[in-house]
């Protein structure tokens, strides 16, 4: 071997994850993030603290003691808080133009244009409408979705005065109080964006308390869109139930039509999952044994949830399962997409297929997605993913042997339905009693990416482990949850090893009280599904604040983005906080370069909001602070002296 390879493996060695590991030991012909991590250190100060300004175009300005203001006059305190509000909003847009989709796609049902999809949970349509207030009693589904639709739009698109209803009703009433008096509630999704991008603007807003503020109202008009998404899919697809699969590099079948599917909306996933159904005789004709599918990010999370699609990786290595030599093709709608897995395809012979006007990739195939003609479209992705194959025969896959088990598919009805088996007139106090007990010491929502600034994996599985031995209550989104899923935390299996006492005996109770009801044991850790999902979790912690008569600020309830690296993630971390949690990040976000903005994240959100952010890069120090944040709030409200 030479020096070079040898080099490039130790740079390489920024994983725990076995299948990703072995991909990366072999000599691959291209490219790959961690090697291109390594190709781009050392990376800039400046913008690493946030104190690079290039919102006008006099710019770049960067703060250094010889020069601390920009052109314009603009301090480190302006600069870092305004980058920090676009941030913001760069995840706000993000996943409210997913859940827009989502709205327009119902919206095309109702005119009859959207042949394809149906109402597949009148359940959950119905009480989404209850919660509004819509009349539901006598009135057909499709009466009831035009309601339920007008309102989502509006909650899109208000102008000024109201405020926005999917707030205001799915939160504490002490949190909708909060959010009107600092005057951080959306008046719409559009109108904070546009009120926030204008106020970022070169010669706006100079004030970081101001700016600040606005970044929480932009993390609240991303809980909307999300939360629009999240309801909005549970309507057009199900809601999830327990599902019971597999998930890492294992599940690639070389003798099968492999896809992969990669990206966030269900739109065009769940109709892949239809197609390929549909096909699995036309794969037979060319020769396999039948098609796989398989998730990457976070549409890999939407038909895991829903039909059990098994996580074949997660976002930082997803390019490597393209270098095992046996994806066909992999269909990508939106977000977290590296332009990087074009070269890979073109080195290993897989067709990447986008399928999003507004997120293409030059030398893919792509196929303009329409609510019109979806499933024909995603047979025409497959029958390009059975070319793939027809022209694969007899090329040598190197597969990684790696898999695990996986339950997944926790929807809060889903959590609410084996709750009712120990408490059938209030689930939520299955929790909330353990809460008291002391058998729970407290729960813990694990969202977020991976980030190479760490090693890929290795924060999400520290954390998990060291809070479920302290017998923290676990629940995971997006790619937290893809590590899980891929590293065998997503199993009964884990409990035994992991689990501490009460932890242990609280899922055992839950085991017994739903004894053969499911197709098997229930997890370590519950997965609720893709990050617009997160939402799920803000549910269960108002029902538990509810319960409990407190504001959310008072619960044993922290969140966790150990390994946080898109826009999305910054937005989803705003609202948390706004939300009146304690939220640890495992990553220096840049916002260090000013020791007022810094302090007003760690601090002052504290004093005002209840929640916060903790920085801390060692998983096992974090798991530590997010204990004692548990902890702290536990003896306020004296939760274990009952
Ligand atoms: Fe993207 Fe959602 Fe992050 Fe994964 S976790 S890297 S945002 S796919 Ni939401
Ligand atoms: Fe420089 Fe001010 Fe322009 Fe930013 S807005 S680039 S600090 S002149």
């Amino acid at each position: 071997m030479s020096d070079v390879t040898k080099k490039k493996q130790v740079d390489r060695n920024r994983s725990i994850d076995p299948a990703v590991l072995e991909v990366l030991s072999k000599e691959l012909p291209c490219d790959t993030a961690y090697d291109r991590y390594v190709a781009q250190q050392p990376q800039c100060k400046f913008g690493d603290t946030g104190v690079c300004c290039r919102i006008c175009i006099q710019g770049p300005c960067r703060i250094t003691n010889k020069a601390p203001k920009g052109i314009c006059g603009a301090t480190a305190y302006t600069i870092v808080a305004r980058n920090l509000v676009r941030t913001a909003l760069g995840g706000a847009s993000a996943h409210s133009d997913h859940s827009k989709h989502i709205l327009l796609t119902l919206k095309a049902l109702l005119d009859g244009h959207a042949p394809d999809y149906s109402i597949k949970s009148p359940e959950k349509l119905r009480a989404i409408a209850e919660r509004f207030e819509i009349a539901t009693e006598g009135r057909e589904d499709m009466e009831i979705l035009a309601d339920v639709v007008k309102l989502g739009m509006d909650d899109y698109m208000r102008m000024s005065g109201d405020s926005v209803k999917w707030i205001e009703k799915t939160v504490t009433p002490g949190r909708v109080e909060k959010f009107k008096s600092h005057n951080i509630m959306p008046t719409s999704v559009f109108e904070t964006i546009a009120s926030a991008t204008a106020q970022t603007h070169m010669g706006m807003d100079a004030d970081p308390v101001n700016l600040i503020f606005k970044a929480l109202e932009a993390g609240l008009a991303d809980y909307t869109g999300m939360h629009i998404g999240t309801d909005m899919s549970d309507v057009l697809f199900g809601v999830p139930t327990p599902v019971f699969t597999e998930a890492n590099m294992g599940v690639i079948n070389p003798n099968k039509v492999n896809i992969a599917v990669h990206g966030h909306n269900p739109l065009l996933s769940e109709m892949i999952v239809q197609a390929a159904r549909d096909m699995e005789a036309d794969a037979k004709a060319a020769g396999a044994e039948g098609i796989q599918l398989m998730g990457i990010c976070c549409t890999g999370n939407e038909v895991l949830m829903r039909q059990g699609v098994p996580p074949v990786t997660n976002f930082l290595s997803q390019e490597l399962p393209m270098m095992t030599g046996a994806i066909d093709a992999m269909v990508v709608d939106v977000q977290c997409i590296m332009p990087g897995v074009q070269a890979v395809a073109e080195c290993y012979n897989t067709r990447v297929i986008t399928t999003s006007e507004n997120a293409k990739i030059p030398g893919a195939h792509h196929i303009d997605f329409s609510e019109e003609k979806a499933l024909e479209q995603a047979k025409h992705a497959i029958s390009i993913a059975i070319d793939g194959y027809k022209e694969r025969e007899g090329v040598e896959c190197c597969i990684p042997s790696d898999k695990n088990k996986v339950v997944a598919g926790f929807s809060v009805e889903a959590l609410y339905d084996l709750f009712s088996a120990i408490n059938a007139d209030a689930p939520i106090k299955v929790i909330t009693d353990a809460l008291k007990s002391g058998e729970l010491r407290g729960v813990a929502l694990f969202a977020g990416c991976n980030n190479l600034k760490g090693v890929h994996d290795e924060n999400h599985m520290t954390i998990a482990k060291e809070l479920a031995k302290n017998d923290v209550l676990l629940l995971a989104t997006g790619c937290a949850a893809g590590t899980y899923a891929k590293m065998g935390l997503l199993t009964p299996a884990a409990i035994d090893t992991y689990a501490g006492d009460g932890l242990k005996a609280f899922i055992k109770r839950l085991n017994e009280a739903n004894a053969g009801k499911l197709e098997g044991d229930l997890p370590l850790i519950f997965h609720l599904g893709s990050c617009v999902d997160n939402t799920r979790a803000t549910n269960l912690a108002t029902a538990i604040a509810n319960d409990f008569g407190v504001d959310v600020p008072k619960i044993p309830f922290v969140a966790s983005a150990p390994e946080a690296m898109s826009e999305k993630a910054v937005a989803i971390g705003l609202w948390n906080v706004a939300m009146g949690l304690p939220v640890h990040v495992g990553v220096v976000p840049p916002v260090t370069g000013s020791d007022l903005v810094n302090g007003i994240a760690l601090q002052v959100a504290h004093d005002v909001y209840g929640g916060y952010f903790m920085w801390e890069t060692d998983g096992t120090k974090a798991a530590a602070k997010m204990l004692e944040a548990l902890d702290y709030r536990s003896w306020k409200l004296k939760v274990h002296a009952e």
